[in-house]
């Protein structure tokens, strides 16, 4: 298999944790996308994903897959008993339910912040770039807020259970995980009471996975 991406950017680290929490590496062959010089956005690379974003997973028989929990579930399931997505129907619903929350409330709203309110990856890859969307910095900036109350949010989960989707580590931890990685990239604090975040980001970011990440 191979998995088009760049090293270091939060999507594509999602994948690499998993990868090494699957014991995954020997079976794949990193192919590095040129992000800052917009290889991603070219017809190439378009071909392969639509959304223009990594990461993408090349399956053997030449099937694309991307979206980082499409590439986590077929990971997961490759072989073996999964251990990121769930087994019983209600792990299942529960890591389903607390990811998507974490995409949306963490990952989606630091991009938006940091690709529309701040210069993101660049003048030449911010997106919108037409003048009449200026305003779209304030809609950044709602989703800065977003994020913070994201944060807040998860904090009060931890608060109750020691991951983000119940008793096991599973893909919302990585998401969340990888969400305050890009928090820190887009330079948006941890709001100081968040001691049960902090503390969970702490303990998960000791996982050899994650210290050691594909
Ligand atoms: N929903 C996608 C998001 C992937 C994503 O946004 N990746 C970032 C890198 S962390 C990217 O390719 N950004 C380039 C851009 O938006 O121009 C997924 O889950 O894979």
């Amino acid at each position: 298999m191979k998995i088009y991406d760049i090293p270091g950017f939060p999507s594509p680290l999602r994948i690499r944790v998993v990868i090494a929490e699957k014991a995954l590496a020997s079976r794949i062959e990193f192919i590095k996308v040129d992000l800052p010089a917009a290889e991603h956005k070219q017809s190439a690379f378009l071909a392969i994903n639509p959304t223009g974003t990594v990461p993408v997973l090349q399956l053997d028989d030449g099937t694309y897959l991307s979206e980082c929990t499409a590439i986590t579930e077929y990971l997961d399931n490759l072989e073996g008993n999964p251990t990121l997505t769930g087994t019983t129907a209600k792990e299942k619903g529960l890591i389903h339910m607390m990811q998507k929350r974490a995409d949306d409330q963490l990952i989606d709203a630091i991009g938006i912040y940091f690709h529309h309110a701040t210069d993101g990856l660049g003048a030449q890859l911010k997106p919108y770039k037409k003048p009449e969307w200026s305003d779209r910095t304030v809609w950044g900036q709602m989703h800065r807020d977003k994020a913070i109350s994201g944060m807040k949010y998860f904090d009060e989960v931890l608060k109750t259970q020691p991951y983000v989707a119940g008793d096991q580590f599973s893909m919302a931890d990585i998401t969340v995980w990888a969400g305050l990685i890009f928090a820190g990239f887009a330079q948006i604090a941890i709001p100081q009471e968040c001691t049960a975040l902090v503390a969970w980001n702490a303990k998960v970011s000791e996982r050899p996975s994650v210290k050691n990440p594909a």
